[in-house]
């Protein structure tokens, strides 16, 4: 098999950065330049899982903290063949939130220890790139109010913003952070740029295995 890979490339930041917009945008870029690509999102709202997790969101139902984290890490472990079929066949996934967000959402949350957190999701496919879309609260707010559903207020926020930039320090991961003040057409063309180096590089690697190094000892 000559085929080459696809890259596994991810969008992460706080509510309100704009991940779907330029998940989308980069889809169609790649789609148009003749790269085959298609975009993922988690939580996958539509599995059954899926559907626990949105009715906890949607504030129809609570679910103890704890178990609600491994069913977000589930949502993303029963994705995994399909994610792995598609990157073997040579498509570009572009996924809006994995496993950064999980660990970040959950670890703001009294109790919680990153470690904790990221064990769930030990194992996951690698990202070839994770973009961190970076909006300060002040900048946020200007984009408007929150929605209605859990997390989404300014303080949790804040406290999500800190465990994220604890992740960006593991050097394991390639994380690229995108300054997401700037308009839409810029961010695009950074976002653009960092993901078509990645997807040349992922062509000659074998795809990783998430943290399995970071909790190591
Ligand atoms: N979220 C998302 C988590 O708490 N844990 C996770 O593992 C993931 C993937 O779900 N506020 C949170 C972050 C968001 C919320 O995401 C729903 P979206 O992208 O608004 O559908
Ligand atoms: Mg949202």
């Amino acid at each position: 098999m000559a085929g080459k890979r696809g890259a596994l490339i991810v969008l992460e930041g706080v509510d309100r950065a704009g991940k779907t917009t330029q998940c989308s945008k980069l889809v169609q870029a790649l789609q148009q330049s003749g790269r085959p690509a298609e975009m993922m999102r988690f939580p996958d709202r539509t599995t059954t899982i899926g559907q626990l997790i949105g009715a906890y969101l949607e504030n129809k139902s609570d679910l103890e903290d704890h178990t609600v984290h491994l069913l977000f890490s589930a949502n993303r472990w029963e994705m995994v063949p399909l994610m792995k079929k598609k990157l073997e066949q040579g498509i570009n996934l572009v996924v809006d939130r994995y496993a950064f967000s999980g660990v970040a959402f959950t670890s703001a949350k009294p109790g919680f220890r990153l470690d904790w957190c990221m064990q769930p999701d030990v194992g996951l496919p690698k990202p070839d790139l994770v973009m961190f879309l970076q909006l300060n609260p002040a900048e946020a707010a200007l984009r408007g109010q929150f929605g209605q559903e859990r997390y989404e207020t300014s303080v949790f926020q804040r406290t999500v913003q800190q465990r994220f930039e604890q992740l960006m320090k593991d050097q394991t991961v390639n994380w690229q952070v995108i300054d997401a003040a700037q308009n839409i057409e810029n961010v695009h063309k950074d976002i653009t740029a960092h993901s078509l180096n990645a997807i040349n590089k992922a062509q000659n690697l074998p795809l990783g295995e998430l943290w399995s190094e970071t909790l190591k000892n």
